[in-house]
């Protein structure tokens, strides 16, 4: 193959948080793995001029342009990266696929069913073309949840029984601590049901092989009012001591469902948990065994294996970070660990790999509209109660 085909020319829309942890998965993937296809960081987009100059300067990508549309038209870009608010990715997504740019776009896929079905559609007629849709559920590509996937595939846990799902972060649980996009539902869509709830209904279907059939949930705002934010980096700003916004999304959602094999599972999401800055906590029961993952633990996966002499049986506690493991080989010897940027940058090897072989990534945009779907299903249930409502 020659260099001309086997490079990719990024075009990245947004470079806050996410941008600036994409960013550093597109440029360090090509460095620690042999990718088929390499990514080259073209351009960023952003609204103001001079920040974006210099978040591109700071972030590594060649060009700054102030409108994202300029990506579209541009030769030397093939995938458009959308790390944008919620109210954006629909309308980057749709007109990039119809350009006939590939597109990984950050999650929640949007914020609703409809704008996520409209993206699922133009993802698929994309496909016929060979471009290709992926979604950001980057918590799939921890090594430790790898590893639980594949130990649930080859059957080690047998029938699931019960997932046990949370998402617990405390960043909002300061009532003074300011408003964020993230708490605007115009922009959002909802708020820790969408911002970190998808997530856990992502790898609780991910990990068991399963879909949600039904849910049933209540969601919750604690603090309807907070300051203005006048600055803000990464989830933290500076309050505006004048000014204060409403809060029109969900601060934290708790919700049950039935997956298709049979189990039960529960979820709890919450920006209000003092003290847990990124729990993710999934603990899987089966029949012949469970596992249990933390992520603030995230180089450890617990396995028990209830086929063993129950006098020595005990959850065992895996290091993911042998060779064997899922991704691990790349890095470093057994025991050094990795951390959260990691699991972009296999998100960028797994998308790279996907797209020089002509295969369709994962989580695609169908599986994102399967997630929004579920969020929608927990948002009718609570406006209505609590009541059950059917996915099927
Ligand atoms: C905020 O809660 C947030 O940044 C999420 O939006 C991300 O998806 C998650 O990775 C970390 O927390």
């Amino acid at each position: 193959m020659s260099t001309a085909t086997s490079e990719l020319g990024v075009g990245m829309v947004g470079y806050a948080f996410m941008g600036a942890a994409h960013s550093q998965a597109w440029r360090t993937a090509p460095r620690f793995f042999d990718l088929p296809l390499v990514p080259r960081m073209r351009a960023v987009a952003g609204r103001d001029g001079a920040a974006v100059r210099a978040a591109a300067d700071r972030l590594g990508w060649d060009d700054a342009v102030t409108g994202w549309q300029e990506l579209l038209t541009r030769d030397d870009v093939g995938l458009v990266d959308v790390c944008t608010p919620g109210d954006t990715h629909a309308e980057i997504a749709v007109a990039a696929l119809e350009a006939g740019k590939h597109v990984l776009c950050e999650k929640p896929l949007a914020n609703t069913v409809a704008e996520a079905e409209a993206m699922s559609a133009a993802a698929e007629a994309a496909a016929q073309h060979g471009v290709r849709a992926m979604v950001g559920f980057t918590y799939r590509r921890v090594p430790a949840v790898a590893l639980a996937r594949q130990l649930v595939q080859e059957g080690r846990i047998g029938e699931v029984r019960h997932v046990r799902a949370q998402y617990l972060q405390d960043w909002l649980a300061d009532p003074k601590a300011p408003m964020s996009w993230r708490l605007d539902k115009q922009k959002a869509g909802s708020g820790a049901l969408g911002d970190i709830g998808a997530h856990v209904v992502d790898l609780a279907q991910h990990v068991t092989g399963e879909s949600l059939t039904g849910v049933s949930g209540l969601l919750e705002t604690f603090v309807h009012e907070r300051p203005e934010a006048v600055s803000s980096s990464g989830l933290s700003g500076v309050a505006d001591a004048g000014r204060t916004g409403k809060v029109t999304v969900d601060d934290a959602a708790v919700f049950l469902g039935r997956l298709s094999g049979g189990g039960l599972a529960t979820f709890e999401a919450t920006r209000f948990a003092w003290g847990r800055k990124n729990a993710i906590r999934l603990e899987v029961n089966g029949s012949k065994g469970s596992l249990a993952f933390d992520f603030e633990d995230m180089n450890l996966l617990h396995y028990y294996d209830a086929t063993e002499e129950s006098a020595v049986a005990g959850f065992r506690r895996i290091v993911v970070t042998e060779p064997e493991h899922p991704y691990v080989a790349a890095w470093w010897p057994p025991g050094h660990g990795l951390g959260y940027e990691h699991a972009f940058t296999h998100q960028v090897v797994d998308l790279m790999g996907d797209l020089a072989a002509g295969r369709q990534p994962t989580p695609s945009f169908a599986d994102g509209l399967r997630v929004q779907r579920v969020l929608d299903g927990v948002e009718r249930s609570a406006a209505g109660g609590g009541g059950w409502v059917s996915l099927a």
